[in-house]
C-alpha cells in the first residue's frame, strides 16, 4: 500500500505515468510491425511564458536516469544552459534529441517532458529573481504549496536558478546544502512573547544558525525589530518582516522605516529579511527599498512550466515532421561570447557567430548511447555556476 499519490521510480521508467494514447500507439505500431522503424525525435520550447526571452534548462540529469537502459540515443544542452525559443533568425531550437526505435521509448513522452516542463520552469524563474535582486540572499520557501513528494526537485531546480538556499530538508541534501530557514509564527505565539521566543531560540540553536528574528507577529514592524535589536544586540543576524497583506500598504515603505530605525539606534549590521507572496515585481522594489534577503516561495514553486513538446522530425533517415514543425536531426551552436544561437542540421560545419563573428560550440552532446548514461553529470553547485554565469550576460525580457 501507497500512504500518497505519487508514481515510483520503476513505474515511471517502464512508463506507467505516460498518456494512455501512446500505450495504443505502441501496440499498434507493433502489431503492424513498425514499431522498430528508428526515428530522430526532437524536444523544442513553444514560446515561453509572457514572451520570456530566454529560460533554463533543468532536468537533464533526470532525463538521463529515464533513458538510461533504454536502446536509443538522447543528446542533450548542458543542464543549466539557456535556451531560446528560436535562434538568431526564430528557427525553434531543440533542447534535446532522442535517436531510436520509436515503439522502445514511446510510452516516455509523457514523463521526458514532465521532467523538463516544471524544472525548467522553477528554474528560469528562480534565474530572473536571482537576477533582480543581484547579489542579496534569496531563499526557496515553495515547498508547502506543491505536494511533498516534488520538494527535493523543486529546491533543486530553485537552486541551480541561482537561489542561495532552500528551505526543505531534503531539497538541501539534494544539492549538498545546508537548509535555510528562520523562525515561524507558531514559535512566537506558542511562548505567547515575542522576545522570550527570539531568547529562547537565541539559547537553544547551535551558534551556526543565523538569528532571524521574525518582527511582524503582534506589534508594528518597526517596534518589534527595534526590541529584537536590544534583545539579541550583536547576536542578531537580521529580522524578517513578513508582513500580513491585510497589514502590507507600502511593504517598501515599512522596509526603508525598519531600516533607518534600525540604523540611527546603532543596529546597522542588523540585516532585513523579506518573505511572504513576494514576486518578480515586488523583489525589485524591495530590493531597492533596503531589503537584504528574500524567502520567496508560491512564486517559484508554482513557475509557469515551459512549454516542451517532443516530435518526430525522421523517421529511418528519411525527413518526416508535421505541420509547423522542422524536419531532420539538428544542432544547435552557441556562440561563446555573446550566447547567439543558430540552428543547423546535424552534420553541417560549425558556423561562425553571425553577430559578433565569436567561436560558437554545439550545445547538444551526448547524453545517452544505447541507454548508457556517457556524460558526465555536473553537480548542482556547478550547474548553479554556469547559470549564474550565463545569466549575467543576458537582460531580462
Ligand atoms: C512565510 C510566508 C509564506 C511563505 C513563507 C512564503 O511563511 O508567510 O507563506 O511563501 P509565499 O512566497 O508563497 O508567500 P511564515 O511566515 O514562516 O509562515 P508561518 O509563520 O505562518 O508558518
Amino acid at each position: 500500500m501507497r500512504l500518497f499519490h505519487y508514481a515510483k521510480d520503476e513505474e515511471i521508467k517502464a512508463g506507467k505515468t505516460t498518456d494512455i494514447y501512446f500505450v495504443r500507439t505502441k501496440q499498434v505500431l507493433e502489431a503492424k510491425g513498425l514499431d522498430k522503424l528508428r526515428v530522430v525525435a526532437e524536444v523544442t520550447p513553444g514560446e515561453i511564458h509572457r514572451g520570456w526571452s530566454w529560460g533554463i534548462l533543468c532536468g537533464i540529469e533526470e532525463e538521463a536516469r529515464l533513458f538510461e537502459g533504454y536502446p536509443v540515443d538522447v543528446y542533450a544542452m548542458p543542464e543549466g544552459s539557456i535556451f531560446y525559443h528560436g535562434d538568431h533568425k526564430g528557427v525553434r531550437e531543440p533542447v534535446m534529441i532522442i535517436e531510436g526505435p520509436y515503439g522502445d521509448f514511446c510510452l516516455l513522452e509523457t514523463p521526458l517532458l514532465g521532467l523538463l516542463c516544471q524544472s525548467s520552469g522553477v528554474a528560469t524563474r528562480a534565474a530572473r529573481i536571482k537576477k533582480l535582486t543581484s547579489e542579496k540572499i534569496v531563499v526557496a520557501f515553495g515547498i508547502r504549496r506543491m505536494h511533498p513528494v516534488l520538494s527535493p526537485m523543486i529546491d533543486r531546480a530553485a537552486y541551480i536558478g541561482g537561489f542561495d538556499g532552500v528551505s526543505s530538508l531534503m531539497g538541501a541534501e539534494t544539492v549538498n546544502v545546508e537548509p535555510s530557514g528562520t523562525m515561524p509564527h507558531a514559535l512566537i505565539i506558542v511562548f505567547e512573547d515575542q522576545v522570550k521566543a527570539w531568547k529562547g531560540f537565541d539559547e537553544v540553536m547551535p551558534r551556526e544558525v543565523p538569528r532571524v528574528a521574525l518582527v511582524d507577529t503582534y506589534f508594528d514592524e518597526k517596534i518589534e525589530s527595534i526590541m529584537a535589536a536590544e534583545a539579541l544586540k550583536d547576536r542578531l543576524y537580521a529580522v524578517r518582516l513578513d508582513t500580513p497583506g491585510s497589514r502590507k500598504g507600502d511593504f517598501a515603505e515599512i522596509v526603508r522605516e525598519v531600516r533607518w530605525e534600525l540604523d540611527v539606534r546603532g543596529y546597522n549590521h542588523v540585516k532585513i529579511f523579506v518573505s511572504g507572496g513576494l514576486n518578480e515585481e515586488t523583489v525589485k522594489v524591495l530590493s531597492d527599498a533596503g531589503a537584504d534577503a528574500f524567502g520567496v516561495g508560491t512564486a517559484v514553486s508554482n513557475a509557469p512550466t515551459i512549454d516542451f513538446a517532443m516530435d518526430i522530425v525522421a523517421v529511418e533517415g528519411r525527413l518526416s515532421a508535421k505541420r509547423g514543425k522542422l524536419g531532420g536531426k539538428k544542432q544547435v551552436w552557441r556562440c561563446q561570447k555573446c550566447l547567439t544561437d543558430i540552428v543547423q542540421t546535424f552534420d553541417e560545419p560549425q558556423p561562425r557567430c553571425p553577430h559578433c563573428g565569436g567561436k560558437t560550440e554545439p550545445m547538444l552532446r551526448l547524453l545517452v548511447k544505447n541507454g548508457k548514461i556517457v556524460a558526465k553529470l555536473p553537480r548542482p553547485r556547478e550547474i548553479r555556476e554556469y547559470v549564474l554565469e550565463q545569466i549575467g550576460n543576458l537582460t531580462l525580457e
